[in-house]
């Protein structure tokens, strides 16, 4: 208990960065919580940064974390690896109950990352720190090759996405509704399966992906917005200014491909957020709620996931064998799951499963995350 405390003493103070005089000021939890032994923590986004941007938790312990949008913007905010991203309308407040280990986790706000709207969320815990510089150099090049195969990867992906978007711009623009709305879902797949990484294309992520909601109307634009006209209005009239919209975007994102700056633990908490946002809200239907095309994404997501853990095998294999089959097992489990759905074309409608299946499909999706979650802790944290 005397311990608890002074963890928590310690943890407001790094929080506040402010003395012990002031900390009713800090609006911490604690103050007020006398039952309670948790940390917890307040993050405010603001339009368009956050307070605090630097957050410092106890490493392996639960921490309740509170995100309260206090801007006008609409923000969707994320700890990479941690929190998925979760949208927030001005006023609104969410709070999740997380369990850092002993790193850092890159703190953003989707919509504003390329202005600056970013921070480090980090578990500290000097009693563990590890030593281990027998054979970094062995396992810095096996990392090295797993970045340049997980950037190869992504690369064929959006030159896939580049083309198909093209038969799909062309669909519409030729009025054939029906060969555009099959071409939607094997469209999306091609994006879907690069989008652990996706918080590093900047504003063209809700460019190309943004739902009805997540930005202001006027700037909606992308796939979900032709989805929309398609399967709502019925109609591949008027969408020009969209689709040829889509097509800069995808070609943008390929031609900035080549600069990118890929940061290992980047690549795998990309994978375990989007995991968690699978499992936890697409789960819903959200994501194609006018085609009911979830499962195709789902299944892209997990896929792309896959990819991103299949290509840090040769380090996990050396590094940790067992957590390396755990995971492995993990996937081939989602795969079984999905496999009932699937058709000749492709996916069922999503309208069609049963709570049951949905539950089920959310749990195996959310297992993986959760194993890949544990290999992070151990990846150098440099850009390749
Ligand atoms: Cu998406």
């Amino acid at each position: 208990m005397m311990l608890a405390r002074q963890r928590m003493l310690l943890f407001t103070l790094l929080m506040c960065g402010l003395p012990l005089v002031l900390l009713t000021a800090c609006g911490a939890a604690s103050n007020n919580s006398k039952t309670s032994n948790k940390n917890a923590v307040t993050i405010n986004a603001y339009d368009n940064y956050f307070d605090p941007k630097t957050i410092n938790v106890s490493a392996n312990q639960p921490v309740q974390v509170t995100f309260v949008n206090k801007g006008t913007n609409v923000h969707i905010v994320e700890i990479k690896g941690l929190v998925a991203e979760t949208t927030m309308q001005p006023g609104e407040k969410k709070t999740f109950t997380i369990t850092p280990q002993q790193r850092s986790y890159k703190l953003y706000d989707e919509l504003y990352v390329s202005k600056g709207m970013e921070g480090a969320f980090t578990g500290t815990d000097k009693a563990t720190s590890t030593n281990n510089t027998q054979s970094d150099n062995a396992q810095n090049a096996k990392v090295k090759s797993a970045v340049k195969t997980y950037r190869q990867y992504v690369i064929q992906q959006t030159d896939g996405l580049v083309t198909s978007t093209q038969q799909f711009n062309d669909a519409i623009n030729a009025g054939d509704l029906n060969k555009a709305k099959a071409l939607y879902a094997p469209t999306r797949e091609y994006y879907e399966r690069i989008e652990p990484i996706a918080s590093s294309f900047g504003n063209l992520d809700p460019g190309i992906d943004a739902r009805e909601g997540d930005v202001p109307n006027e700037q909606w634009t992308g796939f979900h917005r032709i989805e929309k006209a398609l399967w709502v209005d019925g109609k591949t009239t008027s969408l020009k200014t969209y689709t040829d919209q889509l097509l800069k975007n995808v070609k943008d994102l390929r031609q900035n491909l080549d600069g990118i700056k890929l940061v290992p633990t980047d690549i795998i908490d990309g994978a375990v957020s989007l995991l968690s946002e699978a499992s936890h809200t697409k789960i819903t239907g959200e994501e194609d709620r006018y085609s009911h095309t979830d499962l195709y994404d789902l299944a892209a997501n997990v896929e792309g996931s896959q990819v991103a853990f299949n290509s840090f095998k040769d380090y996990l294999s050396e590094k940790n064998p067992g957590l390396q089959q755990d995971i492995a097992g993990k996937f081939q489990k989602v795969q079984d799951v999905l496999k009932p759905f699937r058709t000749d074309k492709g996916f069922m409608d999503y309208a069609t499963l049963k709570d049951g299946d949905k539950r089920a499909i959310a749990q195996s999706i959310d297992d993986a995350g959760e194993s890949l979650s544990k290999v992070a802790v151990s990846l150098p944290k440099t850009a390749n």
